[in-house]
This record gives structure tokens, C-alpha cells and sequence, in this order.
């Protein structure tokens, strides 16, 4: 079954100029592109994101580092395309990514990890509509 799923490039990729090389590993693995935004994230926005992570300790470091530049947010569209694409990206710890995934290559540690994707059909319908209304989405 076709699935939408959301990509967020982080504030070390797009700073690091790597936004355009992910893309790029996004469409020759299959993942259609049906909306793209540029933005830098208010802290109230970044907060409401991050909401299911605000009892942690890393969460004031994440709203930090989220807020700290720019991320470029994206749906894509493919068979089965939320957990391929976690599967895509590797772990969450760049250390610990499977060789060729997109955050061993483009990940620096933990925090700086260069994507983040959806984990569960409800969770990319949230984060969708967080960024993109369907008029968006072509
Ligand atoms: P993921 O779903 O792979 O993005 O990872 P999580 O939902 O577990 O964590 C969300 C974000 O919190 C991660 F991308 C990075 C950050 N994080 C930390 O900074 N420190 C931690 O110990 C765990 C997560």
C-alpha cells in the first residue's frame, strides 16, 4: 500500500550543505517528493513537535538544537513508506547506523543525527499536517 510519510533535514545537514545529497538518496531509493518547505522553527513550534519527548532530559537540548537553524521539512510517497524509510535512515545514533544509511553518512552524533522521519502511521499523519495542509501535496 502506497504511504506518505514526513522527512525533516536537521539544522547540522542543512548547515553542513548536505540537504540536496539527501534528497537526491531520498529519490533513487523510491520516495516520491510531493511537498518541500525551508523554514527555521520558533520555539513554541519546536516544543509542540518534540511534545512526546518533553518529559526527558535531552528534550531543552533538542528544542535548542531544532530552533538553532534551518530544517527542511518533506513528504514523500512510496510502498510501505514509513518504515522503509526508517529502515533507510538508520539508527537514531549515527554510531550505532547501519553502513550507508543516511545518518551514518551524514549524522555527527546523537543530537546531530541529519534527519528525522515519522515512526507509526499516526505519528506521519501528525507530523504532515504539522508542516503541510493537502493542498500542498501534489
Ligand atoms: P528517532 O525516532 O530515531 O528520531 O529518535 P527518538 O524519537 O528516540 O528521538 C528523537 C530525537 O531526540 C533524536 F532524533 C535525537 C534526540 N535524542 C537526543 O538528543 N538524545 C537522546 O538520548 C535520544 C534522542
Amino acid at each position: 500500500m502506497k504511504e506518505k510519510t514526513l522527512l525533516m533535514v536537521k539544522p547540522d545537514a542543512t548547515g553542513n550543505g548536505n540537504t540536496g545529497a539527501i534528497i537526491r538518496r531520498l529519490e533513487m531509493e523510491g520516495f516520491r517528493l510531493l511537498g518541500l518547505r525551508s523554514l527555521k522553527l520558533a520555539r513554541a513550534e519546536a516544543e509542540a513537535f518534540y511534545g512526546v519527548h518533553k518529559d526527558r532530559p535531552f528534550f531543552p537540548d533538542l528544542v535548542d538544537y531544532i530552533t538553532s537553524g534551518m530544517v527542511v521539512p518533506m513528504v514523500l510517497e512510496r510502498e510501505n513508506a514509513i518504515l522503509s524509510l526508517r529502515e533507510f535512515i538508520g539508527a537514531t545514533n549515527p554510531a550505532e547506523a547501519r553502513e550507508g544509511s543516511i545518518r551514518k553518512d551524514f549524522g555527527a552524533d546523537i543530537q546531530h543525527n541529519a534527519v528525522h522521519s515519522s515512526d507509526a502511521p499516526e505519528t506521519a499523519v501528525r507530523e504532515i499536517g504539522f508542516f503541510f495542509t493537502e493542498k500542498d501535496l501534489v
